[in-house]
């Protein structure tokens, strides 16, 4: 039986044997259900952060955790020295479920758009023709796409990339929601791909404008580059399509999932593509060892089940509408934007007597909110998609009495 701790003695804990690679806000947690989590404790609060949009089919959904324990009892890893039962009937699922010719799992996001990048490069040589080691892929300014030294070679973000060099080549940065710079970037012969988040989670829920998403698409089937949507966050019906690249009815040419995939219980990602694309790797050019283990194969049909089962899209169009309208009544000069789409929004806070949107995550969390800010200013809201209106009219007035705590 695991040692009953309090909350300080487990924050003593990390603190004295982890490394300090986070600055977690002051709550240790050991339940969740649904669109709650409680502390050790006892505290309960809303989850509004669905550990950065993972949990969308809510805390230990039982057909997920069922999945789970049932495949966990049978066989959990093979390795791909070897078939299993449950992989191929998990991609075709996939593969269908999204449209696409093939899959490639893996297990974490950033090994999902790592490769995706060697995808592309492979692509790059053997199909378009781009001189070996010349291929370059476009990226977006703020971008956030894993922690690796490849993908933080990518980043501007000067905490995610500085100290880590030197850094992997073959890159271009362009402005975000950006028309004009991509179409220059794209003159570029040896530009093989356009890596871009459908809405940037980490910059701060930062929407690009109606119809970017589908130009930038064009654009790029016109120069015959490869057009690559992370939607590691913004998938799985959080901004109430089943892809946030459904809103402009754009069909990417790479798509990668993570996150949500296994609705929060387990590492599993995926890559999907077409075989132009996908068949460029050839057997022992990529892997790890528990891409598509048993154990993530059944429990990512599971959530994607649960997401259709429970219409989560729908779930998370409609409660978004409520959420930005309530937020934006807030009569508090602490509120100076809100933006988002579906459940995945974010409120900017303006300071007030030197108090800032942490001072607010803080009262939240209190008050029996959870959220945490990216960035200074800006606090991302993103509860479970299986919350019910009547937990989100509670959560809502929760927000709204924190922030106006201050004034
Ligand atoms: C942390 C941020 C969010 C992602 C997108 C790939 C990945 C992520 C669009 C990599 C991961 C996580 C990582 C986590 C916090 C969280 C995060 F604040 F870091 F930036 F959500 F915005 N593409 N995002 O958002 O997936 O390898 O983590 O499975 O690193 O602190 P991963």
């Amino acid at each position: 039986m695991a040692e009953i701790l309090t909350s300080k003695a487990a924050m003593e804990l990390e603190d004295k044997y982890g490394a300090h690679n986070y600055h977690p806000l002051g709550v240790v947690l050991s339940k969740g259900k649904g669109a709650k989590v409680w502390d050790v404790e006892g505290k309960e609060y809303f989850d509004f952060l669905s550990a950065y949009s993972a949990v969308n089919q809510g805390h230990c959904h039982p057909k997920i955790v069922g999945a789970m324990v049932e495949q966990a009892q049978t066989l959990t890893l093979t390795s791909r020295a070897f078939y299993s039962d449950a992989l191929g009937v998990y991609e075709k699922y996939i593969t269908e479920f999204f449209g696409y010719d093939k899959v490639l799992p893996m297990n974490t996001g950033a090994e999902a758009d790592e490769t995706a990048l060697k995808l592309c490069r492979r692509w790059a040589y053997d199909v378009k023709g781009i001189e070996n080691d010349m291929a370059k892929i476009i990226v977006c300014a703020d971008n956030f796409h894993g922690r690796t030294i490849s993908i933080i070679s990518m980043s501007t973000d000067p905490e995610s990339r500085v100290g880590f060099g030197p850094y992997t080549p073959g890159f271009i940065v362009i402005p975000y929601n950006d028309l004009d710079a991509l179409k220059v970037a794209l003159k570029d012969p040896n530009v093989a791909g356009f890596l871009v988040e459908p809405i940037q989670g980490e910059a701060g829920v930062v929407v690009p404008d109606e119809g970017y998403l589908k130009t930038a698409f064009d654009m790029c089937k016109a120069n015959n580059v490869l057009f690559i949507a992370d939607e590691v966050q913004t998938g799985i019906a959080r901004t109430g399509k089943m892809l946030a690249c459904d809103h402009e009815g754009v069909h990417p040419d790479i798509l990668i999932l993570g996150k949500a995939l296994s609705g929060g219980a387990y590492p599993v990602s995926a890559v999907l593509a077409n075989d132009e694309i996908m068949l460029t790797i050839k057997p022992g050019q990529h892997g790890s060892t528990f891409g598509g283990n048993p154990v993530a194969a059944r429990i990512a049909t599971a959530a994607l089940q649960v997401v259709k089962d429970e219409n989560l899209e729908e779930r998370a169009e409609n409660l978004g509408n409520i959420f930005r309208a309530k937020m934006r009544s807030i009569d508090s000069d602490m509120v100076e934007l809100v933006r988002g789409k579906g459940l995945l929004n974010a409120v900017v806070i303006r300071p007030k007597n030197g108090k800032t949107a942490m001072d607010v995550c803080i009262k939240m969390a209190e008050n029996g909110v959870l959220a945490k800010p990216t960035h200074d200013h800006i606090i991302r809201f993103a509860p479970p998609l299986v919350i019910s209106e009547e937990e989100l009219a509670e959560a809502m007035n929760i927000i709204e009495q924190s922030i106006l705590s201050f004034d």
